[in-house]
């Protein structure tokens, strides 16, 4: 049994994902602190946890999709498929928390309810729903970002007679499709994903389309003999370039524009690149995310090659997404989505000409028909970046709340730190790039800033950090001066907007300057002081 407390440690990690496992083991291992990780599955992995959906895994590369920090980690873990499948992932993690001795630090099945600071105690008192009470002077938020399932209120899901899933909170087993006919809502990088999945094992599949979405196939393939060992020999080299590319990942980035090539040659590029496949497929010219014109070629090549898989041509022009430009929202990239459209068993409801009206008993009601359904799979994304962190209750200075202080949206230094809650550091927050980034190379840089910046307090006998009001401001114009120099907030339906929650303040939320960018402003910051907090 575990006793109400208060426990005392010096930090507490909120989620024991990617970003709470090595935050513990820098704060625990190089700093000395005593720590603990209150993460509210059975399991650890966070996102990986959770996300086990038919066709779950990562868009990043295996290779890549990792850790970074240590050496022999790399070199003991082999990764058996190019896109590292959701289980793959979570076994990877369990080997870190087995090869660092983690988990005697983390406490499981524990879901936070509330985290106040004291100001007179300098210190921050964590309430979990069971009613055990942590205390600690740094508490630090590897909460994901995301992880907090957008479930749409449509009227009449209480009284559906089926089945129905989110695929964010998928049930660990016991789910099968075959004989069954499924209903499956949204077609973001999730739906694209488990589309084809589903579809294979289902007497039927309906999928409920409310923006057409552009994808590119991922190519996803077992991770040949060659190929590992090529990984293996240019490992240093292949860090170096992920951590000095804008997103994270190793890519080339090609300095030329769409322009500088002919309609021919444009077009043979965007062939390799789209038989080569990946999230690469934009890193072909420079201006795809900078300019309108030039972003319209890669987008009707996409659209192009829509109507030249998808045999009906009604389907095929529903299919074709005309209300953004490609990328501009998270791009998918899929294992046979469009071709999934051509099977007798699949069938596409273009929501745009019929909206969903109600769910009733038998299935999904639109305005002009009923589809009677057994199962309803919700792919209906995520309350992003600011869900899980309000699902905190997190209170501040003075019993000021994060969120009253971000009612009209997020605000935050450096995506780090928000004002008026000391001591408190978000990581993967609003405000830093990390959801346009490879992640893993976004959370080490996150962990390794925030340990060395309470090393720097601790070595100099200073107690608080708090971000300052102005620099957040500051801030605040940085992310919108980065996000309007790309098309980014061009998509009116993107989650980088929040848009995809209903009432959510329409705020472009992560920075879009560039992860290597990111990373140089932070370390400035850092030498020169902590330049914009307050240090006391
Ligand atoms: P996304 O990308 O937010 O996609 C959600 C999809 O669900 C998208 O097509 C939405 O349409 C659709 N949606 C949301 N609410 C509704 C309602 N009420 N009715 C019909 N359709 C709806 O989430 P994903 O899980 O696919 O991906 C999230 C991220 O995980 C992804 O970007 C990667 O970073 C990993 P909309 O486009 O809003 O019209």
């Amino acid at each position: 049994t575990v006793e109400a407390g208060p426990h005392h440690y010096d930090a507490i990690i909120v989620g024991a994902g990617f970003s709470g496992l090595y935050q513990l083991h820098l704060l625990r291992d190089r700093l000395g602190l005593s720590v603990r990780v209150l993460e509210a599955a059975e399991g650890i992995g966070g996102t990986w946890y959770w996300n086990r959906y038919p066709g779950a895994r990562c868009d990043s590369e295996s290779y890549y999709y990792s850790y970074s920090f240590s050496r022999e980690l790399e070199e003991e873990w082999d990764w058996t498929e190019r896109y590292p499948e959701h289980g793959e992932i979570r076994r990877y993690l369990d080997h870190v928390a087995d090869r660092f001795s983690l988990r005697c630090d983390i406490q499981l099945n524990t879901r936070v309810a509330g985290a106040a600071y004291d100001g007179a105690e300098n210190r921050w008192t964590v309430t979990t729903e069971s009613g055990e009470l942590f205390e600690a002077q740094f508490l630090i938020t590897a909460v994901g970002c995301l992880s907090s399932a957008n479930v749409p209120a449509i009227p009449g899901l209480e009284s559906f007679s089926g089945a129905w899933y989110h695929t964010g909170r998928w049930p660990h087993e016991g789910v099968g499709f075959s004989g069954k006919r499924v209903g499956l809502i949204g077609t973001g990088s999730t739906g694209i994903q488990a589309t084809p999945v589903i579809a294979a094992e289902a007497a039927h599949l309906t999928v409920f389309q409310r923006t057409a979405n552009y994808s590119v196939p991922a190519r996803n393939g077992p991770m040949d003999d060659a190929f590992k060992a090529w990984v293996r020999e240019n490992s240093s080299a292949l860090r170096e370039k992920a951590r000095a590319a804008p997103n994270g990942h190793p890519f080339d980035f090609h300095d030329r524009s769409a322009f500088d090539v002919s309609p021919q040659e444009r077009q043979a590029i965007y062939e390799t690149a789209w038989e080569r496949g990946g999230l690469r497929f934009r890193a072909v010219f420079r201006d795809i995310m900078l300019d309108k014109e030039a972003n319209e070629t890669a987008s009707e090549f996409i659209r192009a090659k829509i109507r030249s898989i998808v045999e009906d041509p009604e389907t095929a022009e529903a299919l074709t997404p005309r209300d953004h430009l490609f990328a501009t929202k998270r791009p998918p990239i899929d294992t046979n989505y469009f071709e999934t459209f051509n099977r007798d068993n699949v069938t596409l409801v273009d929501l745009k000409k019929a909206p969903i009206e109600a769910i009733v008993p038998e299935g999904v009601r639109t305005t002009d028909a009923t589809y009677p359904l057994d199962v309803i799979v919700f792919a209906t994304g995520f309350d992003a970046l600011t869900g899980p962190l309000l699902n905190l209750d997190i209170r501040g200075r003075d019993d000021i709340r994060l969120k009253e202080v971000w009612a009209a949206g997020p605000k935050s230094y450096l995506g780090l730190q928000v004002p008026g809650f000391p001591n408190l550091f978000t990581m993967t927050g609003p405000g830093s790039p990390s959801v346009l980034t490879n992640m893993p190379v976004a959370i080490e840089q996150h962990a390794e800033w925030i340990a060395d910046c309470i090393a720097h307090l601790r070595e100099r006998g200073l107690d608080r950090i708090e971000a300052k009001a102005e620099a957040a401001e500051f801030w605040g114009e940085e992310v919108d001066r980065a996000a309007s120099a790309t098309l980014l907030p061009m998509a009116s339906s993107s989650w980088y907007l929040g848009a995809n929650v209903p009432g959510k303040p329409r705020v472009f939320m992560p920075y879009a300057g560039g992860m290597a960018h990111y990373r140089g402003i932070c370390e400035r910051v850092a030498a020169e002081g902590y330049q914009g907090f307050a240090l006391r």
